[in-house]
């Protein structure tokens, strides 16, 4: 039998360099070199210099919220939140989200209560939530993934009810607005990541965004141990500062931010369109939010109907040179550190489980265009096709357990 896949027929990839998941826009060289060489002129590298100042004021007036404060990257920004928030105990959080979250509540002593997903948007089940709070829980962490949005308006009336903070992680979600209100302002504060992978990059950055005076002026002073602005009373401090040549590109990304998502639009379209007629292959729609940055391409795939199951499709993609991959796996409550327990916590949340078990996400981003997004869903096509033979050959050839 001919094989149009290369892992199988053995001819070059489809694609000579590899595809990955997170593709960076980066600026033009020649704005990159001229605002690198400000940076040398002024002799000014970090601690709030005008470039991060900039950044700020320019990052509040697009998200529509008082505060911006820029940090090192959204890791310590979820740290620093969870800290001036003053919480105690435990805060619930999805399970399903980078590690990240989870860490940040355990660098301030709190403890995770992991919270299911509802299958549709991978966002958090609002209802299993609800059935979550106790005594002891403070605060309620959301994640806005994949370019949409939690219910903000069912969460914050959940939080309010209970006497407890909502803050949210949306490194996913700059450029994301529910009903034309700009994600940055929900909840007591919101994180955003700025990682090369995001459709705001600094390189590595990320920012807190709050309506709070209070939560501002704390968040600025548990950045820096010899912070900026008036001294309030912090219990701890760090070192979350962004460096100059950080805001510099973040700035140049905020610049781009619209041709960026006008191009991801496209390409997440190109996907849509022709994911849509693969059985057993779903991709998912921004559904919550007036506007997304499409930054992902966040697939489902049901084995029996596709005929393959997903870490075999990725495989095939793999060899390729396609890099999709799981993303988020396992759920944080089956990642070191958090996994003491997994089974019984587990029980609890049979849709992380299954998402963790169905979810991938293909290219998208700087490195290719919508013929090379043709190519990509023409091998899926195909794999669903010819799903049969190809699994009779890797269960042959102990491609895949
Ligand atoms: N909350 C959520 C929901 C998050 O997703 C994240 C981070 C955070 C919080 C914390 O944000 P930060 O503290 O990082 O600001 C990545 C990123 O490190 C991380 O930012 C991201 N989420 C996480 C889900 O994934 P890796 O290990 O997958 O990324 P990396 O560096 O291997 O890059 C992936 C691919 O992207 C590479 O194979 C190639 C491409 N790439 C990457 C870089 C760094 C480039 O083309 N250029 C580059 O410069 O972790």
């Amino acid at each position: 039998m001919s094989y149009d896949f290369r892992l199988i027929s053995g001819r070059a990839p489809t694609f000579a360099e590899p595809l990955p998941v997170g593709q960076l826009y980066f600026p033009q060289w020649p704005r990159y070199v001229a605002a690198m060489r400000g940076i040398f002129d002024r002799h000014y590298y970090t601690n709030h210099g005008p470039l991060v100042q900039k950044l700020e004021e320019e990052l509040a007036r697009f998200l529509k919220v008082k505060h911006v404060i820029c940090v090192t990257n959204a890791t310590i920004g979820l740290m620093m939140v969870a800290d001036a928030l003053r919480l105690t105990g435990k805060v619930i959080v999805p399970s399903y989200t980078f590690v990240a979250t989870a860490q940040s509540l355990k660098w301030c002593g709190l403890t995770p209560v992991f919270c299911d997903i509802d299958p549709e948007s991978q966002q958090i089940d609002i209802d299993a939530a609800a059935l979550l709070i106790d005594q002891e829980v403070s605060a309620i962490l959301a994640v806005n993934l994949w370019g949409d949005a939690c219910d903000t308006g069912a969460l914050q009336a959940l939080a309010d009810a209970n006497g407890i903070s909502l803050y949210f992680d949306s490194a996913h979600a700059f450029g994301v607005a529910i009903e034309n209100v700009p994600i940055a302002g929900f909840g007591r504060a919101e994180v955003f990541s700025f990682h090369a992978t995001k459709v705001l990059s600094a390189g590595e950055g990320g920012c807190v965004t709050t309506n709070d005076d209070n939560v501002a002026a704390r968040l600025r002073n548990i950045r820096s141990s010899y912070g900026a602005g008036p001294t309030v009373p912090v219990v701890k401090t760090s070192n979350g500062r962004m460096s100059e040549a950080q805001a510099a590109i973040a700035l140049m990304s905020l610049d781009d931010y619209p041709s960026i998502q006008a191009r991801n639009k496209a390409l997440f379209d190109a996907y849509s369109q022709n994911l849509a007629v693969i059985p057993g292959i779903r991709l998912l729609h921004p559904k919550n939010v007036s506007a997304s940055n499409y930054q992902y391409a966040t697939c489902t795939i049901e084995p029996v109907e596709f005929g393959l199951a997903r870490d075999q499709l990725l495989q095939l993609l793999e060899a390729e040179n396609i890099l999709a991959r799981r993303y988020f796996y396992p759920g944080t409550h089956r990642s070191a550190g958090f996994d003491g327990n997994a089974e019984a916590v587990a029980a609890r949340l049979p849709m992380t489980e299954r998402i963790c078990d169905i979810s991938f996400q293909l290219p998208l981003g700087a490195r290719l265009d919508v013929s090379d997004v043709e190519k990509i869903c023409a091998l899926i096509a195909r794999a669903q096709r010819e799903a049969p033979q190809i699994s009779q050959f890797m269960a042959r050839d102990g491609v895949c357990e």
